[in-house]
């Protein structure tokens, strides 16, 4: 136990060391970047505009405030057997003194979600996924929420390799947050053709707790998002998308140094 602690302390002096090291050699055109090899600061980055509007976390992107924010589509997949698999989906993400906001517009042939209790298994299900680490940085942890369509949700911190190479999560992390779905389509029901469902997060700063989350304009946070795709009921079988690449998805979508960043744009 003792010689494991000390390998992860390592470990994250190793990433925050390398960290700073090429954020200096990006600074001088250098760059380490490779499609395999993602380098830690110079990691693809995400604008985040500034919602200068109240947001409703109903599915319906109906707000004058979503106008502004950058879209961008999820083209790493894993997992994927069949063409069919491979479904479009749009991100978008704003911020404000208040909230983060999330939306998810996913096109689905197969709209399906079996998880119903809290806490439980959503990631097997059609479902969107957000991890967020609230510094410009690669520890080895996040904060995790994922929803699936039919609402259920699943919530926790991750501790990412902390003892051995055992990733823990910790899901009594149970912060207040809102979700609102639409489906374009029929649930559950594997004979007809659906065409898709929207997911709207509304997700308080005050979750992310214990972290720094004031005067956030034009500083970064790393995050990834990530989409699952389930399109039979009787199969527990997914597909994943995300945003970012994450090339050792054997393992899982979890590692922080493969996530990307956000930055807090202030407009
Ligand atoms: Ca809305
Ligand atoms: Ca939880
Ligand atoms: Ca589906």
């Amino acid at each position: 136990m003792r010689t494991a602690a000390v390998t992860a302390l390592i470990l994250i002096l190793n990433v925050t060391s390398s960290f700073s090291q090429a954020g200096q050699a990006g600074q001088t055109g250098q760059t380490g970047q490779t499609e395999k090899e993602l380098v830690i600061g110079e990691q693809p980055l995400y604008r985040a505009a500034k919602a200068t509007g109240p947001i409703v976390a109903d599915g319906v992107m109906n707000e004058d405030a979503w106008k502004e924010a950058q879209v961008v589509t999820f083209d790493h997949f894993f997992r994927r057997d069949e063409p069919l698999e491979k479904q479009r989906t749009e991100f978008r993400m704003m911020w404000d003194e208040r909230n983060i906001y999330l939306f998810y517009e996913c096109e689905d042939t197969s709209i399906t979600a079996r998880e119903t209790g809290f806490d439980g298994r959503p990631y097997l299900d059609d479902c969107a996924e957000f991890f967020v680490l609230p510094v410009p940085d690669s520890l080895y942890m996040h904060f995790g929420y994922e929803v699936n369509v039919v609402g259920a949700r699943y919530d926790y911190v991750v501790l990412w390799q902390f003892v051995g190479n055992r990733t823990v999560f910790i899901p009594d992390y149970n912060p207040a947050y809102e979700v609102g779905v639409t489906m374009d389509g029929t649930l559950n029901d594997d004979t007809d053709t659906d065409r898709g469902w929207t997911m709207e997060y509304v997700i308080p700063m005050s979750a992310l707790r214990g972290f720094n989350t004031r005067n956030l304009a034009g500083t970064r946070w790393a995050f990834q998002a990530v989409r699952q795709d389930r399109n039979a009921v009787d199969d527990r079988f997914r597909s994943t998308s995300t945003l970012f690449p994450t090339y050792d998805v054997a393992l899982d979508v979890h590692p922080p140094y493969r996530f990307g960043l956000m930055e807090f744009m202030d407009n």
